[in-house]
């Protein structure tokens, strides 16, 4: 998916805080014209696929009216007491063909029964009453979704304790309920915590982690394990570099976003660095994103277009020092790379742990992003690469080096003008699968790696 949207929106929203401390009272949540609809089109506008809101926070306080909590809309003045964040984002996603997902903060500052076993099964039937009605409608009827965000924060209830979670057990339920869902938490088991809130997933980027033994929060891998990921690990977790637009998760009166240049360099940081993008965007105390936000992200969205538009490399010819079986069929030749079927790759033989790649030109490209795809049905296995060209006089000069590939990998190189660019995988646990290979051109930002 690439590129997703995060939602921080709930009573921090109206009371300027970051986390609530559970004593809020409903009535403060209180947005004046709230429109999902709205979120909705800036997420699909903005080329994201799905859309994740803070069901629950740690303040314990529910968008939707949940029958295990007294701290829920349905006890604000809010619509009468009639509201629901969530029947109306599902609503929303469906017309306009977002995915939705939920956090569920397990913390919860209100809960009385946080701190108790009780608090488990709490938890699971809140866990049930929102993963059996919510989502987005994928067309027969059913209530999808996507993802499932577990935040690992956990600390202390209203009592003053904090709670053991059960994570089987609500790992279960997610699983039962909505069996497509990726569930996101420091160690998966769908997706993980990229280690810090940057946006920044690791120059070496794995998708694989040893999460064997790991549980969320205290117990977690180191986060520089989460950021690079564990090469070889036991199971497949990819990164997830979830990010503020501004500097808070939550909006705040006095808070703008980042500017475009922040943005883009996130972009190179995250996407392009093996991983998925969870970007920000808080409502406001209306419940809209507000246009600074919404218009920065267009920016992004037509920056991105515009930057990759036009790949130079198909105006080459591409080589490579081995194919699998020859040339014999075209199954997985070179010029597989150039193509926008993504099922369709280049490997070599079994045998062939370091290939060039050379791509050639009639007339000489200027570029200054390199992006190469692994075909990832088939595993991430290349671990480091050089690239080099030569120039307009003839000179073999070398132009970057990288580890990890993965999913997608963007290097960001000086501008250069080549008559060829060379590729060569140094190092890759098995024979190579690239399904895609393009050179770029980025006059917006002067974003070095
Ligand atoms: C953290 C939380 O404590 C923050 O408030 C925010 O929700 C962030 C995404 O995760 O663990």
């Amino acid at each position: 998916m690439e590129m997703n949207m995060f939602c921080h929106f709930g009573p921090n929203t109206f009371s300027g805080a970051e986390w609530g401390n559970g004593t809020e009272a409903e009535d403060l949540f209180n947005p004046s014209s709230l429109d999902c609809r709205q979120w909705a089109s800036v997420a699909r506008q903005a080329g994201m696929g799905g859309i994740i809101v803070t069901a629950k926070h740690h303040d314990g306080f529910c968008l939707w009216p949940n029958p295990q909590s007294t701290h829920t809309v349905a006890q604000s003045k809010w619509r009468d007491g009639k509201g629901d964040v969530l029947r109306e984002l599902s609503n929303a996603c469906s017309e306009a063909d977002i995915a939705m997902g939920v956090y569920i903060s397990p913390w919860d500052r209100n809960a009385p029964t946080y701190g108790s076993d009780a608090y488990n099964e709490t938890f699971r039937l809140t866990l049930e009453n929102v993963l059996s009605q919510y989502g987005s409608d994928d067309g027969r009827g059913n209530r999808r979704i996507f993802e499932q965000w577990f935040d690992g924060a956990n600390g202390e209830g209203p009592n003053g304790k904090r709670q053991t979670y059960d994570w089987p057990l609500f790992n279960a339920t997610v699983a039962r309920l909505q069996p497509y869902a990726v569930i996101f938490s420091d160690v998966g088991p769908g997706c993980r915590w990229v280690g810090n809130e940057n946006g920044e997933a690791g120059e070496t980027c794995y998708s694989t982690l040893d999460a064997d033994g790991f549980t969320l929060g205290a117990g977690a891998p180191a986060t520089d394990v989460l950021n690079h990921g564990n090469q070889g690990g036991k199971y497949w977790i990819p990164a997830e570099t979830d990010v503020s637009i501004r500097p808070g998760w939550f909006w705040h009166e006095n808070e703008s976003p980042k500017s475009l240049d922040e943005l883009l360099h996130i972009y190179y940081t995250s996407v392009g660095r093996n991983s998925l993008l969870l970007l920000n965007i808080p409502p406001d105390r209306r419940g809209l994103i507000p246009a600074s936000d919404s218009l920065r992200l267009m920016e992004l969205r037509a920056a991105l277009d515009s930057i990759f538009a036009i790949n130079l490399a198909q105006q080459g010819k591409i080589s490579a020092s081995n194919t699998r079986g020859g040339n014999r069929s075209k199954k997985f030749i070179a010029n597989n790379m150039l193509n926008s079927d993504y099922d369709s790759y280049w490997a070599t033989d079994d045998s062939v742990l370091h290939p060039v790649l050379t791509l050639t030109f009639d007339h000489p490209v200027t570029f200054n992003r390199v992006m190469l795809q692994e075909y990832i049905p088939l595993g991430q296995r290349i671990t480091k690469i050089s690239i080099a060209y030569v120039d307009t006089n003839g000179i073999r000069r070398p132009l970057s080096s990288a580890t990890t590939v993965g999913y997608k990998r963007i290097l960001l190189t000086p501008t250069v003008t080549a008559r060829q660019v060379l590729i060569k995988i140094d190092e890759s646990m098995a024979c190579p699968v690239l399904n895609r290979i393009g050179l770029f051109m980025d006059d917006i930002t002067n974003s070095k790696q």
